[in-house]
């Protein structure tokens, strides 16, 4: 498989998940807004992905472009059947509900803050947005840590992709300066000390050296 990425933006999730998967892969890190090889505007990359957006997963044929699909992608392709959870349907549902919620609610109001901070066009930006963002973060991490013990994983008492999603996630909300719950952090800093993710960091560095 061949994975076009961006540092620690959401292609690290697609990257750490192949290193859990234990599956081989070459990566290739772009350059955002370039028209050059492997910049994000060249026509090669838009061709794989018309958002011009990170990350793209190439398989043969296959192309995929969103960070969820992506992650269970890579684990249907895993020896590791643990990683995405298929034949228990309830603890699927679970599985599905955790990532719906990390992308729907936690990541959009993160997302709305980084974007009207720097990653929009500046004529788009509307900085009055951001207290609103905020605040919703704040909600949907109110929801969220009632229902997580901190401890193990968070479905079920294997890992799962959803560790990958959820670890990432907080870790981005903490490189922007959220107020986080401690035992958000605990379990963030437990799932980045797995060896499968200092790999995809070590390959990070490798690709940016
Ligand atoms: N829903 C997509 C979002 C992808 C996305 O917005 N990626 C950001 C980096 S984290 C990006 O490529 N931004 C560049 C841009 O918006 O031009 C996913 O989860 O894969």
């Amino acid at each position: 498989m061949k994975l076009y990425g961006m540092g620690q933006s959401r292609s690290f999730r697609a990257l750490w998940a192949l290193e859990e998967a234990g599956i081989e892969y070459d990566y290739v890190s772009v350059v955002f807004g370039s028209s050059e090889q492997n910049g994000t505007a060249s026509a090669e990359y838009l061709a794989l992905n018309t958002q011009g957006k990170v990350p793209t997963l190439v398989d043969g044929e296959l192309v995929i472009t969103e960070s969820g699909a992506i992650l269970n992608y890579i684990a249907a392709n895993s020896p590791d059947l643990s990683l995405l959870p298929s034949n228990d349907l309830k603890k699927r549902a679970k599985y599905d509900e955790l990532c719906f919620f990390v992308l729907t609610e936690l990541e959009q109001a993160l997302w709305t803050n980084g974007k009207h901070r720097f990653a929009l066009p500046e004529a788009q930006r509307v900085p009055e947005v951001l207290a609103t963002a905020n605040w919703e973060f704040a909600k949907a991490l109110d929801a969220l840590t009632p229902l997580f013990s901190g401890d193990g994983f968070v479905i079920g008492d294997e890992f799962t992709m959803a560790d990958v999603l959820l670890a990432h996630t907080i870790a981005w909300a903490e490189s922007f300066k959220f107020d986080l719950p401690d035992k958000l952090i605990t379990y963030k800093n437990k799932m980045f000390y797995r060896s499968a993710c200092k790999r995809a960091l070590k390959a990070l560095d490798a690709a940016s050296a």
